[in-house]
């Protein structure tokens, strides 16, 4: 019965996120700021905090000292999102989903470390452990987002780029409340250095409260971020909810493993295309060599497509957002051909880190959800 209702708020959840989609943004045209005075500003970057997760320690330990330090911004998130459920009065939805995903903790559904490593963040904090369980659900499935791969004319640096935007659930909200979670979860950013024999194994970026990564990089190696199907496969994850699929991979978990056991493009490439996951996503990797850069669009069983650099119409960059390559975006979230134009106007000459910030600067791009944005430059040898 429980269960039942929690499916039935996930499903609702979802299909509001897909019509949700369909808001008119009139205020948003698209305005690309190639050639306007310059918005990088370094310093900017600097102020997220990096903390270190020693992969070498207990899992329980590794996530605490970030949570001892986020406790107030991750209990707002909580805050946030219990608002958003009593949009039904009279039903503890949040009370629910956080019993039904404690439940599935318990019956070892999410996998080890993550499961001890959320235990850890629980435990340390005193939030409940089904709430803190669901949302490293919830960020699997609701994150949109605009990705970039671009390769130097030189051939010697390939920039790796992302906005993570989030939020959009909220927009039928009054205007008060709309950005109540971007700004939630704004407050959440961090950078990890992830630790393995008291070196840097990778460097990554995610949402306290979640143990996986969102966007990631292994110095002279490969770098990564993940962008969501604007239709989750919500099927699955009802699936999981009722115990069908306990070994399927979450996609931010998955992230995280490929970074721990893969050293290059191609091992990277080749795990991406295989892997059972809970749901379909865009996966947009770079490598250290030229023209290592690629697109994988996957369901939950198989790659769908891949689009590479340099191959067929593809040129120097690759840019993807929520929606499959060969299909249109939805014509009210058009980020990507107003986004590709705008690289164009770059031009190949001129990507650099700043060149690429003033790309994801540019409306619509930088969403009116717009979390963070993540800029990586892998050296190319
Ligand atoms: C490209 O860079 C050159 C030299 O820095 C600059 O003069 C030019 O305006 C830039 N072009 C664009 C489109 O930003
Ligand atoms: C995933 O895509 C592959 C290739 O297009 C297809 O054969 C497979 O049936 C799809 N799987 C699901 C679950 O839709
Ligand atoms: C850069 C930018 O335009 N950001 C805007 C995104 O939307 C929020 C909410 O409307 C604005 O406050 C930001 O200025």
């Amino acid at each position: 019965m429980r269960l039942t209702s929690a499916v039935g708020v996930l499903l609702f959840c979802f299909v509001a996120v897909v019509w949700c989609r369909d808001v008119n943004n009139p205020d948003y045209p698209p305005q690309c700021l190639v050639g306007q005075p310059q918005v990088y500003d370094p310093v900017q970057a600097e102020k997220v905090v990096w903390f270190d997760i020693d992969l070498d320690a207990p899992p329980r330990q590794r996530f605490k000292q970030l949570a001892r330090a986020y406790k107030n911004e991750i209990q707002h998130v909580f805050d946030v999102l219990k608002y958003f459920f009593t949009i039904f009065p009279g039903i503890d939805i949040w009370g629910i989903l956080g019993d039904v995903t404690a439940s599935a903790l318990e019956k070892g559904m999410i996998m080890n470390p993550y499961r001890d490593e959320i235990e850890g963040i629980a435990e340390e904090i005193g939030v409940n452990i089904g709430h803190l369980a669901f949302l490293n659900i919830f960020y699997e499935m609701s994150r949109f987002c605009t990705s970039i791969v671009a390769q130097t004319e030189d051939n010697k640096d390939l920039y790796h780029a992302r906005n993570l935007d989030f939020g959009q659930l909220f927009v039928w909200d009054i205007p008060a409340q709309s950005w109540g979670l971007t700004e939630s979860l704004k407050k959440v950013t961090v950078n990890l250095n992830f630790l393995k024999g008291g070196k840097i194994l990778f460097k990554g970026s995610t949402l306290a409260g979640h143990v996986g990564v969102l966007t990631a990089m292994k110095p002279y190696a490969f770098s990564l971020s993940m962008n969501a199907k604007v239709q989750p496969d919500l099927f699955n994850v009802i699936r999981w909810y009722m115990g069908e699929r306990p070994n399927i991979k979450f996609v931010m978990y998955f992230e995280r493993w490929l970074f721990e056991n893969c050293d290059d493009f191609e091992c990277a490439r080749e795990n991406i295309k295989s892997a059972e996951l809970l749901t379909g996503a865009y996966f947009i990797l770079g490598g250290n060599k030229p023209g290592q850069g690629s697109v994988l669009v996957r369901n939950t069983t198989d790659i769908q497509f891949e689009r590479k650099l340099f191959d067929g119409d593809n040129d120097w960059f690759l840019l993807q957002t929520n929606y499959d390559p060969d299909k249109l975006p939805l014509f009210i979230d058009n980020r990507r051909d107003p986004g590709n134009t705008c690289m164009n106007k770059l031009t190949r000459k001129n990507v650099s880190m700043a060149g690429i910030y003033q790309v994801l600067s540019s409306k619509p791009t930088i969403n009116k959800t717009t979390v963070h944005t993540v800029l990586i430059e892998d050296m190319v040898c």
